[in-house]
């Protein structure tokens, strides 16, 4: 399989990038592309595409060459694709495309998650695509051969949001790829990685991948009109509806706007939010603190499938007049496992201020050294695992104690980032 080039004709193969002041590795020299050009196909029509943004264009092709000799190297195989716990359209439809982009070299990808489909529009994209994400939980887990699996792969994240990581990577399952648009998390020992934290959507980088060529979108086939709108879906919703696109993201979805159905992702994103996700959004109004410009909300306990009412109503927080920052958390319980998890959101208007810097400062680390979250322009999440402290909710005024020792410490912790001068944890 060769890889189109979306470039015009007449430009030369070797391209000069263009120096990014983000990225160290990939500018300065010149970029050889290491093979010929193949005339593009004339059913794509492809002359309207070619990219100003010679540096993405460059880079993308780079990274789809490397990719495809990836997965040259592991035909015929089983990989499993690890979502976040609570996949995001981002995600969802990247791995999707992912999953259809490995399928042509008999490679049979499983996309997983531990989590939750929370998001009313996550269940209605998965819901009216027919995407094959699977849920996974620690059972799951215990009754699958994870030796019949030769490789997994990380989309929209790098592990750190993934309860199935430590188990997969227990089995020793290698890592074969990596991409992702947050900040590089740690380095990870993996065969391909294209980590983009200036890209605003994984649905982005994997647009482009089309775009060159690693799979041939087809609009007679349904499901690579359904992928496609899922791929719009998930460029639309990191990108705060194309808001904070930036040229990549447009050129993606104009690619993308030639194969999507538009009437299918108006039905997902008509979705409804539930009542318990208004009552959510509801409480982190009543219970918000508003200091320099942040907005600080704990909502207390919440059922595992609203955990997506966290980024909504911190979405929310966000528009109000003065704030610039919004931060909601809560303890997110999942009734089968007794599981316990402190999740929470940031959303930032301001441009000084990165979501993935500010979570880290204020949470630090875990024991093994792992950061309790992280981010992408303008927004952020963590997770705070409980672990003892898990569960025996039945006692109200345990569960109630529980809660305002978290929300206390996560507000100390945020505050001293927001109010540097008062120090919260001084005593008087
Ligand atoms: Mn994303």
């Amino acid at each position: 399989m060769q890889l189109n080039s979306s470039f015009k004709q007449s430009e030369k193969l070797s391209l000069k990038t263009e120096p990014h002041p983000e990225d160290g590795e990939i500018d300065k020299e010149a970029v050889e592309v290491p093979f010929t050009r193949p005339s593009l196909p004339p059913s794509t029509g492809d002359s309207v595409t070619f990219y100003t943004n010679q540096r993405s264009n460059s880079l993308a092709f780079q990274k789809s060459e490397e990719l495809q000799k990836t997965l040259l190297a592991h035909q015929h195989e089983r990989h499993l694709i690890i979502l976040q716990d609570f996949p995001d359209p981002d995600a969802l439809s990247s791995a999707w495309t992912y999953q259809l982009i490995a399928q042509q070299y008999d490679i049979k990808c499983e996309i997983i998650y531990a989590g939750t489909l929370s998001h009313q529009e996550n269940i209605a994209l998965v819901k009216l695509t027919n995407l094959p994400a699977q849920r996974w939980t620690q059972q799951t887990l215990k009754s699958k051969d994870l030796s019949s699996y030769q490789g997994f792969v990380l989309i929209d994240n790098q592990g750190t949001t993934s309860q199935l990581l430590s188990c997969i990577q227990h089995a020793n399952i290698p890592l074969i790829a990596v991409i992702d648009h947050h900040s590089l998390q740690a380095e990870l020992k993996s065969e391909f990685v294209d980590v983009r934290p200036y890209v605003r959507a994984t649905a982005t980088i994997f647009t482009q991948y089309l775009q060159v060529g690693l799979l041939t979108l087809d609009s007679s086939i349904a499901q690579h009109v359904k992928c496609a709108t899922a791929l719009m879906h998930g460029l639309r919703s990191d990108t705060n509806r194309l808001m904070q696109a930036q040229e990549e993201d447009f050129m993606a979805a104009a690619y993308l706007s030639r194969f999507y159905d538009a009437q299918l992702l108006n039905a997902i994103l008509q979705a409804n939010r539930s009542k318990r996700v208004m009552d959510v959004i509801e409480r982190s109004l009543k219970n918000r603190i508003v200091q320099n410009n942040f907005s600080i909300a704990g909502v207390g306990y919440l059922r595992y499938d609203d955990r997506d009412a966290i980024p909504q109503a911190a979405d929310f927080l966000v528009t109000e007049e003065n704030v610039h920052t919004a931060v909601v958390y809560g303890i997110v319980h999942d009734e089968d496992d007794e599981l316990e998890v402190v999740i929470g959101s940031l959303r930032t208007t301001k441009l000084t201020l990165d979501p993935d810097e500010f979570i880290k400062e204020a949470f630090g680390q875990d024991s093994t050294g792992r950061f309790f979250g992280g981010g992408r322009t303008s927004a952020g999440g963590f997770e705070i695992p409980m672990g003892f402290l898990s569960g025996s909710n039945e006692n109200s005024a345990y569960a109630k104690m529980k809660w305002e020792v978290f929300d206390t410490q996560i507000k100390q912790k945020l505050l001293r980032l927001v109010n540097p001068k008062d120090n919260p944890i001084q005593s008087e």
